[in-house]
């Protein structure tokens, strides 16, 4: 027998015995599986579907699976097995039969991230958390406060839903300083133990409103990464919702809130004052004086310079500020720094029309900063709406629009949108040709319609995975077309990177 569920918030607890349901087997899932058999735990794991080679590897290390979509066969190997616990990997649903059934029988739920927490002492003293949400933004703030950390020589790590889930990242053999964790809404939904150094909300606007049911429930998941924050609850001063989360976040006694914003900071805010990233928190005489971190203009030339990047290192700056990185260090660090492929990336210039790939904008609010960077815009958009409405940002933009140009499976959805929001704007059609592949045509059709001083910009503000894998791949099919139809070298992107607005 294992020790009680109440006291199993230990790697050296006794966890031997304890009956573990674990739900999924993907990277999650499998984590949790490996975590749990490695403690000695009896883990069954129940999947509609599971990857072989990841099953083939479950059985390897002695933990079994149940496969399959029937839900009464997995209702009937839930009960048989009668676990004292069930391990959710984010991509259920909570209204999923089988966790409704597991509630049923009181069976207590945990996500992946609150296991982690209660194994976080595996290697001794465990690490600070810093934990990263928000609609948009959460890698690129999660690599930035990463390589701010490990510049200054701490042991730091990004996990959770940037790839490498935190379970992972505990058990790693030699231990780190601080786990800096982003956190998708749906963890979000059953994270009740963190109690992180400090944390950020982004900003919030619509996504993931067929998961979460409503606006509201997607705010409040978010508004989670707050709670028992022990030293900084970071905002932005720009998303006043944001705010309103912190206000009514439950946090630790002397949890500091931190504002970031593009303008001029008050004291216990970051911000910019002609040209200079300021901080107005992490110093002694924040009435009077401010710390520079950076400028603009260095910005500008590492790539950084987009509005919304400017506020994703100004919250990352917040972060590792906590943690008393020195300015200097931040400031080496952005010169240093390149954000991912994908994220408003140049592509190619000619005839003095610049092509961006800005693939990662999956949803209206990433669009629309992206849309924000630029004064006259070919708008490549279309996709997976995921039951999220495009006309308020079509409507908001219109005046920015040379021309757009529609994809994805929900076109008609989209086309309609602008018949409706901006009937003045030359609108094409993608229809995928012979080959199936679409983004040639995406090409001909912008080049069709820009002129020069133009951007071309592939922003969709919708889900990829109706035509292509992922976002990636839409932006490397983009790039590759974009490339035929110029024929060969492009101009020198790196001459052309968007500076920020006011
Ligand atoms: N499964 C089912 N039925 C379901 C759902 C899942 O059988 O209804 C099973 C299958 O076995 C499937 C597995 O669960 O193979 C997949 O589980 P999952 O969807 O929870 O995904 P993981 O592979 O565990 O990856 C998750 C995150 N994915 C999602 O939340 C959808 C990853 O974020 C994250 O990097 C990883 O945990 C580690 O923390 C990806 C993501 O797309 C990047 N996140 C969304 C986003 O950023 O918008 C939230």
């Amino acid at each position: 027998m294992s020790a009680p569920l109440p006291e199993l918030t230990s790697w050296h607890a006794d966890w031997r015995g304890l009956r573990a349901a674990v739900l999924g087997l993907g990277v999650t899932g499998f984590a949790a599986a490996d975590t749990l058999i490695e403690l000695g735990v009896d883990v069954l794991v129940l999947a509609d579907r599971a990857p072989a080679e990841r099953a083939h590897l479950l059985d390897v290390i002695g933990g079994r699976l149940i496969e399959g979509a029937e839900a009464q066969l997995a209702r009937d190997a839930l009960d048989e097995f009668t676990p004292d616990v069930l391990i959710v990997s984010p991509g259920y649903h909570p209204d999923d039969p089988l966790l409704v059934h597991a509630a049923a029988r009181g069976i207590p739920v945990w996500g992946d991230i609150d296991l982690a927490w209660r194994l976080r002492d595996k290697t001794g003293t465990p690490a600070e958390w810093i934990t990263i949400t928000g609609t948009n933004g959460k890698t690129t703030t999660a690599r930035l406060t990463t390589a701010m950390l490990q510049a200054d020589g701490r042991r730091a790590v990004a996990c959770g839903n940037i790839g490498i889930p935190v379970l992972d990242a505990i058990r790693d053999p030699m231990g780190y300083d601080v786990l800096v964790v982003e956190v998708s809404s749906y963890q979000l939904h059953w994270m009740e133990r963190v109690s992180p150094w400090a944390s950020v909300c982004l900003n919030i606007a619509d996504d993931h409103l067929d998961w979460h049911g409503s606006r509201a429930a997607y705010a409040a998941a978010k508004g989670r990464v707050y709670e028992r924050t022990r030293v900084a609850c970071v905002y932005n001063l720009g998303d006043p919702a944001t705010e309103r989360l912190v206000r009514d976040a439950d946090v630790e006694e002397g949890a500091r809130a931190i504002g970031f914003g593009l303008g001029v900071p008050g004291p216990s805010d970051l911000g910019i004052v002609d040209g200079i990233l300021c901080d107005r928190a992490f110093l002694e005489d924040r009435r009077s004086t401010a710390l520079e971190l950076t400028t603009v203009a260095e910005l500008h030339a590492a790539g950084l310079s987009a509005p919304h990047i400017v506020t994703n290192v100004l919250a990352a700056s917040a972060l590792a500020r906590s943690l008393d990185v020195p300015p200097p260090v931040i400031r080496d660090t952005l010169a240093a720094f390149r954000l991912d492929p994908h994220r408003i990336e140049v592509v190619a210039e000619r005839d003095g029309i610049r092509w961006i790939d800005d693939s990662k904008a999956t949803n209206p609010h990433a669009a629309d900063a992206s849309l924000g960077a630029y004064e006259s815009v070919v708008w490549v958009v279309g996709g997976l709406l995921k039951g999220v409405d495009l006309g308020e940002l079509i409507a908001k933009r219109a005046g920015r629009l040379r021309g757009v140009v529609v994809l994805g499976e929900d076109r008609a959805a989209v086309l309609e949108a602008f018949a409706r929001h901006a009937p003045g704007v030359a609108v094409a059609e993608a229809v995928p040709g012979e080959t199936g592949a679409v983004m040639p045509v995406v090409a001909r059709l912008a080049a069709g319609l820009a002129r020069t001083g133009d951007v071309v910009l592939l922003a969709p503000a919708a889900a990829s995975m109706d035509q292509f894998n992922d976002y990636a791949h839409r932006g490397r099919e983009f790039q590759v077309a974009v490339r035929e139809l110029l024929g060969g070298a492009a101009d020198d992107p790196d001459a052309s990177r968007p500076t920020p607005g006011p």
